[in-house]
């Protein structure tokens, strides 16, 4: 039988209302996570952890304002507000969020030239994590993915793990999106068609 683990997808100061990046409501699924925490034998979290000097930033793109998109070598990228500096405040977790049963902290986007929605492939989606390897070793093979945000960290996320095998599950009631031109509309049809259940 395997073993099942709930992955807490990036809940930091940043995407939460007053934060640099903040996700509307983002803070709402802090109580409803905590709750889940205390329900899964295993928990996992994720923590978006950027260099200051960030490829994904706009402020690095001269004449480029957040929101936009640039060419990588590893295709189009969306450039953001800079968020989740390394040790910074706006990358701690949110203070109500009970993180200390966590398992493991997955720290992602911490290459300066490539950033990582995903918790398990970065953006080139060629670079692991090394989060599916822990999955395997540890025997877990379903996985409930909650937290911020729905469209980008949490989606890519999903998406990976049913392509890696696990059997993969998104609670949407504790998850919020940013909602970028109708991407929260398009992940969640990509996710469905890929397999990822809804609940
Ligand atoms: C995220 C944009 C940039 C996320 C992280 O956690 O969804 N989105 N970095
Ligand atoms: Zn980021």
């Amino acid at each position: 039988m395997s073993e099942e683990a709930l992955i807490v997808i990036d809940v930091q100061n940043d995407f939460c209302p007053g934060g640099n990046l903040a996700v509307a409501e983002g803070d709402k699924i802090v109580p409803l996570i905590n709750e889940m925490i205390g329900r899964f034998d295993h928990v996992i979290l994720t923590q978006d952890w950027h260099p200051a000097n960030h490829s994904s930033f706009a402020s690095k793109h001269p004449g480029k304002e957040p929101f936009e998109t640039v060419e990588m070598p590893y295709g189009t990228q969306t450039l953001w507000p800079d968020h989740c500096i390394q040790g910074s405040g706006g990358a701690a977790f949110h203070p109500a969020l009970k993180w200390t049963k966590a398992e493991l902290v997955v720290r992602k986007g911490f290459r300066a030239g490539i950033d990582s929605y995903s918790a398990f492939y970065e953006n080139d989606r060629t670079t692991p994590t090394g989060l599916a390897g822990f999955l395997k070793e540890r025997g877990i093979g379903k996985i409930t993915l909650v937290g911020l945000a729905t469209d980008f960290c949490v989606a890519y996320s999903a998406l990976d793990a049913v392509k890696l095998g696990f059997e993969t599950t998104v609670r949407l009631d504790a998850c919020r999106a940013i909602d970028l031109g109708g991407s929260l509309e398009m992940m969640l049809g990509q996710m469905r068609e890929a397999g990822v259940k809804l609940a």
